[in-house]
């Protein structure tokens, strides 16, 4: 069972990453798996597969184009309660996207979330990925490897040093150089993983498939990796939630950042398009 957003918080600050048992209702994880098989039928994935986004995992993005049940993904409390303590009252969503991962997957290289961003390590958190399970997350249907402490290392995964020193947090065994945990997890629960901490998919060794969502935020200092703002029409940003309209883009973020001529994002949605 899920603990408080409060344990998760210290925990994620503590070892880089936690895992909240249960918190998706199993009738709101059957609607997305319905939403994503009707994606399937429409159009292939998002994005080109390769060996770092896999070959068998379906990756979809531009959801809030898609389907109203990707609004209520987005803003879900139970999430949004320890991100707002991970990254500050002003985070923003940075990207969701679906990590549908299909038996004969191979891993996923270890990396790190808010590597693009090229920030000289360690720093305070500005990335915070969750994983959604939207079916059990099993060692053999390729539950998310961590590297557990791996959020404090000076070193992104890439580096040589950044591989040594994660193997002087726990010597013993190797993966891909790494010492890794998997987080499995019943389908309804969430794996908070902060943007610093060592993490990569797992192999499905299964017959089934493995049902994910990676919905990324970030703190309000940073870029979105998803360009919202241009996603979506006017129209459809005044459609929105007032939540959903300033986590896309629609405020400013430590008093300046994001401001149109000096004020309120938001003003354009009274404005033509
Ligand atoms: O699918 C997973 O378990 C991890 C996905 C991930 O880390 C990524 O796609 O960046």
């Amino acid at each position: 069972m899920s603990t408080s957003p409060e344990k998760h918080i210290e925990e994620i600050n503590e070892k880089g990453y936690s895992v909240a048992e249960g918190i998706i209702d199993q009738d709101f994880c059957d609607e997305i798996k319905t939403e994503i098989s009707r994606l399937e039928r429409i159009g292939p994935p998002s994005i080109a597969q390769n060996e770092f986004t896999g070959y068998k995992t379906l990756r979809y993005f531009d959801l809030l184009n898609q389907g109203k049940v990707w609004e209520r993904v987005a803003v879900y409390p139970k999430v949004t309660d320890v991100i707002r303590g991970i990254l500050g009252n002003d985070f923003l969503l940075s990207t969701m996207g679906t990590a549908v991962i299909d038996p004969d997957e191979t891993t996923q290289r270890i990396h790190c979330d808010d590597g693009l961003y090229g920030i000289k390590r360690p720093h305070k958190h500005l990335v915070c990925n969750t994983m959604w399970a939207l079916s059990d997350f099993t060692k053999e249907n390729g539950a998310t490897r961590l590297v557990p402490y791996s959020h404090k290392l000076a070193h992104y995964p890439d580096d040589q040093l950044g591989r040594d020193a994660a193997r002087k947090i726990d010597p013993t065994g190797a993966d891909q150089n790494y010492e890794c945990i998997q987080a499995e997890m019943p389908a309804g629960s969430v794996c908070f993983v902060v943007g610093t901490c060592y993490h990569g998919g797992g192999a499905n060794m299964s017959d089934e498939r493995r049902w994910a969502l990676t919905i990324n935020y970030c703190a309000g200092s940073q870029r979105q990796q998803e360009n919202l703002m241009l996603a979506h029409t006017r129209s459809k940003l005044a459609s929105f939630s007032p939540e959903l309209q300033a986590i896309v883009g629609l405020k400013t973020s430590n008093f300046g950042v994001g401001h149109i001529n000096a004020g309120d994002p938001k003003a354009i949605l009274n404005q033509c398009e």
